[in-house]
């Protein structure tokens, strides 16, 4: 009775640890677009901090509410220089972006687009003298471990109980064969 009460609960376990990985990796939409829009001004970034996974393609729009700013964004090589510019009914201007290991020339953008191809904490920061708290003017770029990463982790660990599991089963269901076989043996 109880051994039966034990063969279920341990199936239980088998099954919920197949099924986990499973359902995490199709409840994971993977690599999606994601779109922000920052305002610059003396002395800081709104939003000031900016949350994405791995393998997700960023757009950035960026718009100064004052004076020149910049946005230097570290590890990606990307610098963008904002000038002030009205927001009429919600259309961003125009702004000048460059890669920094390319050459000091800007190219007139709508919007910085790459992809978050590293996981980690980025800083962006002001690349353009814009007053006396200027050093201080800067944000951060978080880039979350992917998805796929995690169903792979996820089905690594379920195959690793699911394995204890039958062998602990295994265990339980023969010991008086294996006994017998030892008493004959000896
Ligand atoms: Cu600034």
């Amino acid at each position: 009775m109880a051994k039966r009460y034990y063969v279920i609960l341990a199936l239980g376990i088998v099954g919920l640890c197949a099924a986990v990985p499973v359902l995490m990796a199709s409840s994971g939409k993977g690599p999606e677009v994601r779109e922000f829009y920052i305002k610059a001004r003396q002395y800081a970034y709104n939003p000031g901090r900016i949350i994405v996974n791995r393998g997700d393609e960023v757009h950035i729009r960026l718009t100064s509410l004052d004076v020149i700013h910049g946005f230097f964004l570290e590890g990606y090589d990307l610098d963008a220089l904002i000038e002030p510019g009205a927001l009429v009914e919600d259309k961003w201007p125009k702004f000048k972006m460059r890669r920094p290991s390319q050459g000091k020339e800007y190219t007139e953008v709508e919007e910085i687009v790459f992809t978050a191809d590293k996981s980690g904490k980025f800083r962006y920061r002001c690349s353009h003298t814009c007053g006396s708290m200027h050093p201080f003017m800067q944000g951060e770029l978080i880039v979350g471990p992917n998805k796929a990463y995690l169903a792979g982790m996820g089905a690594t660990v379920g195959l690793v109980i699911a394995a204890f599991t039958i062998m602990f089963l295994h265990a339980w269901l023969t010991p008086r064969k294996s006994q017998d076989s030892s008493t004959m043996a000896a």
